[in-house]
């Protein structure tokens, strides 16, 4: 067993094990000097990331001399205590989101969050991640007039004036928290290359992957953690496949709870488990002081809520076709909290989980299904009515906003609420083709030719949105290996739409 770790593990520091005094930092390769000092530091960690909750508009004062210079490790900070990092370190420049992000060419929709393209090494596949800090809105501000969701509120009674712009500062991947989806199949040797721009150490570790331990990336454990500056190379070939996440395991209860996290989905070699509408969606939560930007990722009572990094009424409406097949692939990258999502007006089989595809005799029927932290569901359904279905938490502290605290009055919907728009399946639709949309949607009006209520009472809104984007056609099935295009070119990749 020593003989394994002296191989896999010389950063580890043998002398930890064999009694034996610090070894000279130059023969670590993280210049670290110790393990127990390091993990002194990532213990105290934690207690730093309130800091600038509860200190100056600037996260930087009083910290001067202790910003951590690009390349350096906080176990080089010899008699230090402990490592306050800010936000972001200034002396590290963010690039820009590496030319492949939002070029995947994968089938998987994930709302609001870019995809991820490859460059192709031989047989292997190369994907970019930049870990950086990022500045997204949570909340876009009130819905634009005359969309469905103001439409929604100004019918309910909802008080209004609630919906005031969240702009948070946070961290994430290539621009976008959450980070892009990485698509691969069953069989794919894929290489990501992780770059860290944050101010702080960092490592990416594959949630549910069954990976050689070293490339696991538990920083300071299977590998050093990525020092802020320097570029670190994950390899391995995937057998399995499902829905999975990738995240950071250094120092995770703040840089998961900041928001370094994202997809990592393996399709079947065989071209199986292709449905017509495939989302996914990542569950998170926060908790702000009033009028703060920085997350304080000590609370154990968050009081925001994220549908892939968006709260209601700014979470995109999702789009189906009676009959179509739908999946929606739910993942929980929440520090504290299970989500138990429901979507209304049908009956879902549980198809999934973290750990890949159920059994057809396992899966079990339901229409609200708990995600705990770190786990995973993948349900499948076909909606039988047309309409406008809603999707949320049911833990209905959840799907409303911290500042919607309006006990006297009618809420308006927040946090973690979606809505789906399902059109009948007319005519020319034959249950395998979107809803009528497009660019000129919403302009004047016009009755719609997938109205799901047209003729069904006076008030019945109109299809129409006008601020929604044109969505993407449902991907064809039985191609074996090869996706089709993209249906993320063009989504603006910083993670701010
Ligand atoms: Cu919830």
């Amino acid at each position: 067993m020593a003989g394994f770790f002296n191989r896999f593990l010389p950063w580890l520091g043998q002398d930890q094990r064999s009694g034996r005094p610090e070894t000279d930092p130059a023969e670590h390769p993280a210049g670290q000097s110790g393990r127990r000092r390091f993990l002194a530091l990532t213990a105290l960690a934690p207690l730093f990331a309130a800091a600038p909750v509860l200190g100056a508009a600037d996260p930087h004062a009083g910290h001067d001399g202790h910003g951590n210079p690009a390349g350096s490790m906080p176990g080089g900070h010899g008699g230090h205590g402990g490592q306050i990092y800010p936000w972001r370190n200034p002396a590290i420049a963010l690039t820009p989101p590496p030319r492949l992000t939002g070029k995947g060419e994968g089938v998987v929709m994930t709302p609001h969050v870019p995809n991820l393209g490859y460059e192709r090494d031989g047989e292997v596949k190369v994907f970019r991640l930049t870990a950086q800090p990022v500045e997204p809105l949570l909340l876009n501000g009130p819905p634009p007039p005359g969309s469905l969701w103001d439409r929604w509120h100004k019918a309910k009674g909802a008080m209004h004036g609630m919906d005031i712009p969240k702009k948070v500062k946070l961290w994430g991947f290539n621009g976008s928290m959450p980070g892009p989806t990485i698509e691969v199949v069953q069989g794919d040797t894929v290489r990501v290359i992780v770059k860290n721009e944050l101010p702080e150490p960092t490592s990416i570790h594959w949630h549910g992957l069954e990976v050689p331990n070293d490339q696991d990336g538990v920083g300071g454990l299977t590998q050093p953690p990525i020092p802020p500056g320097a570029s670190y190379t994950y390899e391995f070939t995937v057998h399995q496949i499902g829905t999975f996440m990738y995240h950071s395991s250094f120092n995770e209860k703040k840089q998961v709870g900041m928001g370094l996290g994202g997809f990592f989905i393996i399709h079947p070699a065989d071209g199986t488990r292709r449905v017509d509408r495939d989302y996914a969606i990542l569950l998170q939560e926060w908790f702000f002081l009033p009028g703060n930007e920085y997350v304080d990722v000590t609370s154990t009572d968050p009081n925001w809520f994220t549908m892939n990094g968006k709260s209601a009424p700014s979470t995109e409406v999702l789009t189906a076709v009676v009959g179509q097949t739908v999946r929606l692939r739910l993942a929980n990258l929440s520090n504290m909290h299970a989500h138990p999502i429901h979507l209304h007006g049908v009956t879902w089989r549980v198809t999934g989980t973290e750990g890949g595809p159920i059994p057809e005799s396992a899966q079990w029927p339901g229409n609200t299904v708990n995600v705990s932290p770190g786990a995973i569901r993948d349900v499948e359904f076909t909606f039988t009515h047309p309409g406008y279905w809603h999707m949320h938490c049911h833990k209905l502290h959840h799907v409303v906003n911290a500042h919607a605290s309006v006990p006297m009055g009618v809420m308006p919907m927040g946090g973690m609420t979606m809505l789906f728009e399902v059109a009948e399946a007319g005519p020319g639709h034959g249950g395998h083709t979107p809803p009528a949309q497009g660019p000129q949607a919403g302009h004047g009006h016009a009755p719609q030719t997938a109205a799901p209520h047209a003729g069904h009472g006076q008030d019945a809104p109109a299809m129409a949105d006008p601020d929604r984007k044109q969505p993407p056609s449902p991907p064809p099935g039985g191609q074996g290996q090869a996706m089709p295009a993209s249906p993320h070119a063009g989504h603006n990749p910083s993670g701010g739409n």
